[in-house]
């Protein structure tokens, strides 16, 4: 059992949940905190989960870079924002990416800077109404990283990508929604629900055809047409021999409900 100082982890029926536990910061990243999601994201499928949660706790989700070790005199910048990035929060986004499970992003409150990307990187974004998005970096100087600058275009097109990067405003959960920035905004009050019974059902779902439906949409990205209709062809080649496929199968001629094994 591995505990933590900045984050908490556990990981029960299928449903590993990882907080960012720095609330007096709005649970802004540090190093030691980096170390530590890092690891938890590691653990989380050989711990059996099918789903993974991330969350904050207290009244934010996360407000990117904790500034507090960044303070500096202009002109003299004591840490390389570049290797910052290269060490910590590329590799980051590239891990929730690359986990062979859907991610949920629990938006529990404002989500800034890099908390905002970091949000965005997860396959499944849900915000309690009272959240909200901010693209901060322009207001210090700096380009939205962990990925923002290539999450926004995409997701809301440039006009609202520029406006929110140049401008660096509060984008409200249920304008984030309505723009299709992120999956769902739901009412405070049945946030916690929801969350729980989303996670319950991606818990039992078949994990394998979902990682293979994750990876195929982040990555179409990057493809033509033609090389994207390959890798649906080699991915429903290989799932057609998975268990979930013959269990979802003989479920559907059975008028049954599916047992799903995740593999
Ligand atoms: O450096 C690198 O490695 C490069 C990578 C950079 C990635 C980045 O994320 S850069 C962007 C960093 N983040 C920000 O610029 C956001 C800064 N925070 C804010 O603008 C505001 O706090 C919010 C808009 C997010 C929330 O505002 P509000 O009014 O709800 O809360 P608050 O009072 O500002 O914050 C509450 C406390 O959290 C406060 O501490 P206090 O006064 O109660 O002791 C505040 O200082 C602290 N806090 C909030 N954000 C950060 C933070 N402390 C350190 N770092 C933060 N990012």
């Amino acid at each position: 059992m591995t505990s933590y100082d900045h984050i908490r982890y556990e990981c029960e029926g299928g449903i590993a949940r990882l907080t960012l536990d720095r609330p007096d910061v709005l649970n802004s990243f540090n190093v030691a905190m980096h170390g530590e999601v890092r690891h938890a994201l590691d653990r989380a499928a050989p711990d059996g989960a099918r789903v993974l949660v991330l969350t904050g706790a207290g009244r934010g989700f996360c407000a990117g870079q904790d500034l507090n070790d960044r303070a500096v005199a202009p002109g003299a910048s004591r840490v390389d924002l570049g290797e910052s990035i290269e060490r910590y929060y590329a590799p980051l986004v590239l891990a929730l990416r690359a986990l062979p499970m859907p991610v949920i992003a629990a938006v529990n409150g404002v989500a800034a800077g890099a908390g905002a990307n970091i949000a965005l990187a997860c396959d499944l974004v849900i915000a309690t109404r009272s959240a909200n998005f901010i693209q901060s970096f322009c207001r210090i100087g700096l380009v939205p990283d962990s990925g923002g600058t290539w999450f926004l275009p995409k997701l809301v097109g440039p006009a609202r990508a520029l406006g929110l990067a140049l401008l660096g405003d509060k984008l409200t959960a249920s304008q984030a929604a309505d723009w299709g920035l992120i999956w769902r905004c739901v009412d405070d009050a049945e946030f916690a629900g929801v969350v729980d019974r989303l996670a319950a059902d991606l818990a039992v779902a078949p994990t394998r055809g979902l990682a293979a439906i994750k990876s195929a949409i982040h990555g179409a990205a990057f493809r033509p047409l033609e090389a994207q209709l390959d890798v649906e062809r080699d991915l429903q080649r290989e799932l057609g021999h998975s268990h979930d496929y013959g269990e979802g199968v003989s479920a559907f001629k059975d008028k049954r409900s599916p047992h799903f094994l995740g593999r």
